[in-house]
């Protein structure tokens, strides 16, 4: 790997997954189901009925995804843990089948020097738990942090880096509050207070995790989409602030500066719960890392017809857009990350999550699928994360979201964000044009940005 180009020495150069979106077998070896294995297989949730019990067959054909890494020349890998499968309902005793599939993932990373960076919560809860009311039962605090120490003492010794919880903000809007994702309430009240709840269980795990083991770096990922007013209208300028502070600033500033942000009461009214004000010293917990998904940016108006926030993003036109309609914005990634440092102050950051849908080419060459448009996303996004490390970002590693075609939630497999093509009748895996490239920005250490661009 050459250095210098832009990037630090030691820059992580990673893939990410998440469990339930690629093992498969989610009921094997004695797990417990979880969450989403509930909602996908309840009729109506999840587009054509799609549900994770196959995937992209990961729990069996892992070794190979391993392998595919390795080729491809990256030093780092983000996956998470289902929780449901080291602990069946989410309490008490450890699934000692469970627990070893992590542990075998985890040597064989280290054997193909892979670091592993592994997230805690992505999503999948144990069913038992989210029956007794998931994130929204203040027991879950303690049951998260049990579970954190189990995974810290088998792993710790070998696992450096450690994420508690992907995207809180998507668990509480898409799993509790508009009910798109498991569990599929509609409920603004439980909604706010699981949002309480994961800060707390986030803390919980952060300490559960060093007193296991000292030597980890332990963060937290979550999704930033900075928001633009659609004019200079006061009212477009007050909701976009409102749709910063309920997505971005309503995780991020309790973590980081140990208090909610103000407009919550206000959007809210009576289901923006009262909060313990001792409780923050728990989600203040210091990070050593800030782990950063960014997809992409959102222009905003204000909107009396939307329930609490008022604000309605309006799309842009004549502009790109991806398969699930999100504006390609490249420039939006290098704001993040200075704003981050203006308003948070110098913390460790790495690109967690970024990625792109898009439609497969209808015909693909025999070396595999020409997915020009994801190369185009990708290069973008990588000159704007130069960007920013220029400008004094504090970035330490990248991750292409994802490694895999795989189970896009609610809209199961009709979404591919993979460099890896994956044939789901098969199991077959393919690199794509974005996998050689992403192997050549590796290689070079980003020097590929500065090649003439190739004409499309
Ligand atoms: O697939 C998801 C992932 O699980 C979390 N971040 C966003 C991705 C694309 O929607």
């Amino acid at each position: 790997m050459t250095p210098g180009n832009g990037f630090p020495a030691g820059f992580l150069w990673g893939a990410a997954t998440s469990a339930y979106q690629i093992e498969g077998s989610p009921l094997a070896d004695g797990a417990g189901p979880s969450n989403w294995h509930v909602f996908s297989h309840t009729p109506g949730c999840t587009h054509d009925g799609d549900t994770g019990d196959v995937a992209c067959d990961h729990y069996r054909l892992w070794r190979q995804d391993l392998d595919l890494m390795a080729g491809m020349g990256l030093n780092a890998y983000r996956f998470s843990v289902a929780w449901s499968r080291v602990q069946p309902d989410g309490r008490g005793a450890v699934n000692p089948a469970g627990l070893a599939f992590y542990d075998r993932l985890v040597d064989a990373l280290l054997e193909r020097s892979l670091a592993p960076n592994l997230t805690l919560y992505h999503w999948d809860l144990p069913a038992a738990l989210e029956e007794a009311g998931g994130w929204t039962n203040p027991e879950i605090v303690d049951r998260f942090a049990q579970y954190a120490r189990i995974l810290a003492r088998a792993l710790g010794d070998r696992v450096a880096m450690w994420s508690t919880l992907n995207e809180p903000w998507v668990v509480v809007n898409a799993g509790y509050l508009h009910g798109v994702h498991a569990p599929g309430r509609r409920d603004p009240a439980a909604a706010m207070r699981a949002a309480h709840h994961l800060l707390l269980g986030h803390g919980a795990a952060v300490r559960a995790v060093r007193d296991e083991s000292p030597r980890a770096r332990v963060g937290i990922v979550v999704n930033i989409e900075p928001k633009y007013p659609a004019s200079t209208d006061p009212a477009d300028v007050a909701a976009t602030a409102r749709a910063d502070a309920a997505m971005n600033r309503l995780y991020l500033d309790p973590l980081l500066l140990g208090r909610y942000p103000e407009e919550m009461p206000a959007i809210y009214g009576d289901a923006w719960p009262d909060h313990p004000a001792g409780d923050f010293a728990l989600i203040r917990e210091p990070l050593d890392f800030l782990g950063v998904n960014y997809y992409t940016r959102a222009v905003v108006r204000h909107d009396d017809d939307v329930p609490f926030l008022r604000a309605a993003p309006v799309p842009q036109p004549d502009v790109e857009h991806t398969d699930l309609a999100w504006e390609v914005h490249p420039a939006s990634l290098t704001r993040t990350l200075l704003w981050l440092r203006e308003r948070y102050g110098s913390i460790p950051l790495y690109i967690t999550e970024n990625g792109a849908a898009f439609p497969d080419p209808d015909t693909s060459p025999p070396e595999g699928l020409d997915d020009r448009r994801r190369v185009a996303y990708f290069r973008g996004h990588l000159r704007a994360l130069r960007e920013a490390i220029a400008h004094g970002s504090d970035v330490r590693g990248y991750f292409a979201w994802s490694l895999l075609d795989n189970f896009e939630w609610a809209c199961g497999y009709a979404k591919r964000f993979g460099i890896v093509h994956v044939d789901f009748a098969t199991q077959m895996r393919t690199p794509k044009a974005s996998a050689r490239y992403y192997a050549e920005v590796v290689r070079t250490n980003g020097a590929e940005f500065d090649a003439p661009e190739v004409p499309q």
